[in-house]
């Protein structure tokens, strides 16, 4: 006999085991050629080998793993965004996320955000509801239209069969033509299931900048002109430069023209550090012990500035201050709008590459003999420069003390980077150490963040992309403890993809930037911003990742290189100094 509760149920626990139904079990895949396998054969068309997903739309999931399409199974939405988001930067060619209608579709904001800020194509595909079944309270159905307005660069729902092959490329072109950036295409659900149409299609639009522009010629030649006639002419690069696969080109320039390069967070790379013209990254962190402190001047006294790829935003010209007010700028941007929208240039609009391309041919046209002059003493300011920098930095960068400087842990990993390494970065403080204390050492070396919005926590998300876009390279990924607590789950995603990264978690028992800042501007914080402890090696282990906890200065190179001898993922949690902060402008003004 069963017991009955008071309340008349079955006490947990209690009756026969209910038997599975058998429509429960696996049968075999109702919909042979459906819609879906169509969208599927157009991805692979265009390029698509993986897709950033949690097996919705089921349907098109379920087409696409039949058809060899690799889903990488992210936990939450907002991450595997951003897993797409670095993994469209690292391969140069769109990445796809999918997710289901209402509350999935309003994790892929943020990532979506991030995107249409810094250019990158993504392409969601979204579940929505049945056609007959719209705007009459169907389960979870929202205006997705206008959820994804403000955060993609083009949003439409298909709803034909015979019209799906001409949305997924308008979703492509929409991506990667022009200035690059995310598309939505909502496909209901019950259109996947319908029987496929023939395609026609067969052009492959899975790559940007799809359609390379060049600035006008004579805008080029009177660039080459100023440059070659200033008395400190200076190129900013910024992140279009990696967007255009420009590196190599800006490089060549640098050595050919003799001029000086520095960068944005999102620029670096585009250029060697190490190089005796190159100045490092500039901005808003340009306090003591800052990277290019000492390069200062030589920014604000440039004569010519040449920004390329430069949005020109407030981080990068902290709040507007740095770039020099007087100077003839030249500014090349894909997007005609980014030219002039801070600083009064000579229009060269076009894709970076190509536009740099023309520039160098132009300057081979005109005498370089004032640049080549220039040469040796701004070489030698340069140098001079960075070494007031490394002396002044030395007792941090080398510093025993524990809890642990952030600079110590940055000279570590800086002498482990090879060239083909990525080193990815969360917001707040990590993308600050990460931008002054590590060292490009190969233009286009890769160091991404998710900078576009400064958005905490995806760091550890893009380093999972990343190594989905190089399986063959070292990917490390440096966090701050507050930004890592959003996205602790994806520890088991990568375990369960088998992706090994070696995560440095910055652990300070604080939201640093967010408590710093308050002291600085309030006098003092708010409840919010200190921690109870967590054991965050701990919550890798558990997730089937290594988890080693370093409190001494002295371990973090055994522990790293025992991450690099690990075939998993491993947490290097390291013991953080609360008061250290990096050299943040307007922290430390003098
Ligand atoms: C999603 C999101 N929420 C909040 C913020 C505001 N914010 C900027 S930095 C910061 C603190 C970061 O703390 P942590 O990740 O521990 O890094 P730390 O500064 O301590 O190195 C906060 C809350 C943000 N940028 N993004
Ligand atoms: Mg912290």
């Amino acid at each position: 006999m069963n017991q009955r509760t008071d309340s008349g149920l079955l006490a947990p626990g209690q009756g026969a085991p209910a038997a599975t139904p058998s429509v429960l079990h696996t049968t075999g895949l109702k919909y042979p050629d459906s819609v879906a396998h169509l969208i599927a054969r157009s991805l692979q068309r265009h390029g698509i080998e993986v897709l950033f997903g949690q097996s919705l739309p089921t349907m098109l999931h379920l087409a696409c793993e039949e058809l060899g399409l690799k889903q990488v199974a992210y936990r939450t939405e907002n991450a595997g965004g951003y897993m797409a988001d670095a993994h469209a930067r690292l391969t140069r060619r769109p990445s796809v996320v999918t997710a289901q209608n209402g509350p999935a579709a309003t994790l892929l904001v943020a990532p979506l955000a991030e995107a249409l800020k810094v250019s990158i194509p993504l392409i969601a595909l979204v579940q929505d509801v049945g056609r007959a079944e719209t705007d009459r309270n169907a389960f979870q159905d929202f205006d997705h239209m206008a959820l994804f307005s403000s955060c993609a660069k083009w949003v439409r729902r298909v709803t034909e069969a015979s019209r799906v092959e001409d949305y997924i490329d308008q979703a492509f072109a929409a991506a990667c033509s022009g200035r690059p950036g995310p598309v939505v295409l909502m496909l209901p659900a019950d259109l996947l299931v319908e029987p496929a149409p023939p395609a026609r299609r067969v052009s492959k639009l899975g790559h940007f900048p799809l359609d390379r522009t060049v600035a006008a010629p004579d805008a080029v030649a009177l660039a080459a002109e100023l440059l070659a006639r200033a008395r400190n002419p200076l190129v900013i690069a910024g992140g279009g430069v990696h967007i255009s696969g420009a590196h190599d080109v800006l490089a060549a320039l640098q050595e050919a023209a003799h001029l000086p390069v520095a960068t944005t967070v999102m620029g670096k790379g585009s250029v060697d550090e190490t190089h005796p013209l190159s100045l490092g990254v500039v901005g808003y962190f340009m306090g003591p012990n800052g990277a290019t402190r000492h390069l200062r001047p030589l920014v604000e006294e440039a004569d010519v500035v040449l920004l390329v790829g430069n949005r020109t935003n407030q981080n990068g010209t902290d709040s507007w201050k740095l770039y020099p007010r007087d100077a003839h700028y030249i500014h090349i941007d894909t997007d005609g709008l980014e030219v002039g929208r801070n600083y009064e240039a000579l229009r060269l609009v076009g894709d970076a590459r190509e536009t740099l391309l023309a520039l160098g041919a132009a300057l081979a046209e005109v005498s370089l003999a004032a640049r080549e002059a220039a040469r040796p003493a701004l070489e030698q300011r340069i140098a001079f420069g960075k070494q007031a920098h490394r002396s002044e930095s030395e007792v941090h960068r080398t510093s025993a003390a524990s809890p642990i400087r952030p600079e110590r842990v940055m000279q570590e990993l800086d002498g482990l980077l090879t060239p083909g390494s990525v080193v990815v970065s969360d917001a707040s403080y990590s993308s600050i150490w990460t931008s002054n204390y590590l060292t490009c050492r190969q233009a286009g070396a890769r160091f991404l963040t998710p900078r576009g919005m400064a958005g905490l926590g995806w760091g550890f998300p893009m380093a999972l992309g990343a190594k989905v876009a190089r399986p063959g390279a070292e990917v490390f990924c440096v966090a701050g403890d507050g930004g890592f607590g959003h996205v602790w789950s994806e520890l088991e995603t990568a375990t369960r993809m088998g992706l090994k990264v070696t995560l440095i978690l910055l652990n300070n028992g604080i939201l640093g930037f967010q408590k710093h800042a308050e002291n600085l501007k309030y006098g003092t914080h708010t409840s919010a911003v200190d921690f109870a402890p967590v054991d965050h090696a701990a919550i890798a282990r558990a997730c089937g990742c290594a988890g080693v906890r370093v409190t001494d200065p002295a371990e973090l190179a055994p522990a790293l290189l025992a991450a690099r001898a690990e075939s998993r993922t491993t947490l290097i949690e390291v013991l953080c100094d609360p008061d250290a902060y990096p050299p943040i402008t307007f922290y430390t003004p003098a």
